[in-house]
């Protein structure tokens, strides 16, 4: 399969070297507008042209689909781009600034007949996929409670310097993950209630936010923020808990996912596949990174839809624009 990047930044590093590890992907193209960037990846992942313009790479490469990664300003244009040309889309979290940006990105994929997956790849982490089959095996019985936290003190902004300058910030940028692991375990929210405060002045948005989201049959608590001093900060591990009708389960730092069942504890050690080139942001990244894009590539031959499929992640981006909603009304959020 050949695929063209688009954005050779900061986190396409990660796509980049996961696609080089595909055996059925054939790095054809990258592009950024800014030529140095795509010249490195060139050289670096061995891709055979560089571009600086997205619509040259798509007019001149046979492509069976594009990979953008770069920031949601951008997004729209180029999964519209990439659909006009008839190619399969992958599209970096957040989708997009707006909902309605977002609604309008998969009606175009949909109405050109293309697939439109969000690179959604906090799920795809193994100890998150390893609790998830636990709990779809019945050892905990039906989850009624989840808590699932992403609160740390490492400092985004050197790597990423743009989030200093968003308006909307860790609801966006890290809310979209958190509300996308609420989905995977508990299932769709019918109301919320969100908190957010700014506590580092030097930035322009909020840093910290605490949502609970009401299910149907449960309730989940997500907080997360860039701010916590705390003893063992867990980046980029995600804290998460879960508690049944028979027994509960905990993702502890380290790896650690321990299981009660009926009174017995099990700990099961599920540390990530380690790949030999790594990830600035851990191995757990770098392990979600391809199990996403091996996912991808799976959905391609066999025409199914991804998990993370731009209709699929309509339903996470509900919940982040409404808790920036709940937050600045200070009422309870229903999802439509
Ligand atoms: P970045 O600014 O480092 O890289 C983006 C690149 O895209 C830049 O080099 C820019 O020149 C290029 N670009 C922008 N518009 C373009 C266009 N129209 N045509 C060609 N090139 C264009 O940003 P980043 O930190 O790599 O973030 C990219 C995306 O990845 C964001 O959506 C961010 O939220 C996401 N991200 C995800 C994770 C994760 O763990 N899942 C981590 C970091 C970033
Ligand atoms: O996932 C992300 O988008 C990143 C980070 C994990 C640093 O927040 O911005």
């Amino acid at each position: 399969m050949k695929v063209g990047v688009i954005g050779c930044g900061f986190f396409a590093q990660n796509h980049l070297a996961a696609w080089q590890a595909i055996e059925e992907i054939n790095l054809v193209a990258v592009c950024d507008q800014q030529k140095k960037l795509a010249e490195a990846a060139k050289t670096q992942f061995k891709a055979q042209q560089a571009y600086d313009k997205a619509e040259e790479m798509l007019a001149n490469e046979d492509l069976d689909f594009v990979d953008i990664v770069t920031t949601p300003a951008s997004h729209r244009c180029l999964v519209e781009l990439a659909a006009r040309y008839k190619k399969h889309v992958i599209c970096q979290k957040p989708l997009a600034p707006t909902i309605e940006d977002a609604k309008a990105m998969v009606n175009t994929c949909q109405l050109a007949e293309v697939n439109l997956m969000v690179h959604e790849n906090f799920r795809w982490q193994g100890i998150i996929q390893k609790a998830k089959q636990i709990i779809n095996s019945g050892t905990i019985g039906d989850p009624f409670l989840a808590q699932i936290s992403f609160r740390t003190g490492y400092n985004v902004y050197p790597n990423q310097p743009y989030l200093a300058g968003e308006e909307r910030l860790v609801l966006y940028d890290m809310g979209t993950h958190i509300f996308d692991l609420v989905r995977f375990y508990m299932g769709e929210v019918s109301s919320l209630y969100a908190q957010t405060h700014q506590v580092n002045p030097n930035i322009q948005g909020e840093d910290a936010a605490t949502v609970l989201l009401h299910h149907p049959k449960g309730t989940s608590v997500a907080a997360m923020n860039y701010v916590s001093e705390v003893e063992h900060d867990e980046f980029i591990q995600i804290p998460i808990r879960i508690e049944g009708s028979h027994g509960s389960l905990e993702i502890r730092r380290d790896y650690q996912l321990n299981v009660v069942s009926n009174k017995k504890l099990s700990s099961h050690y599920v540390p990530p596949t380690n790949y030999s080139w790594g990830s600035s942001l851990g191995g757990a990244i770098m392990e979600s990174v391809v199990n996403i894009q091996r996912h991808w590539v799976e959905c391609l031959n066999t025409n199914s839809e991804p998990h993370t499929s731009g209709a699929d992640n309509l339903k996470t981006l509900a919940l982040v624009f409404g808790s920036y909603e709940s937050a600045e009304k200070n009422i309870v959020y229903h999802i439509q």
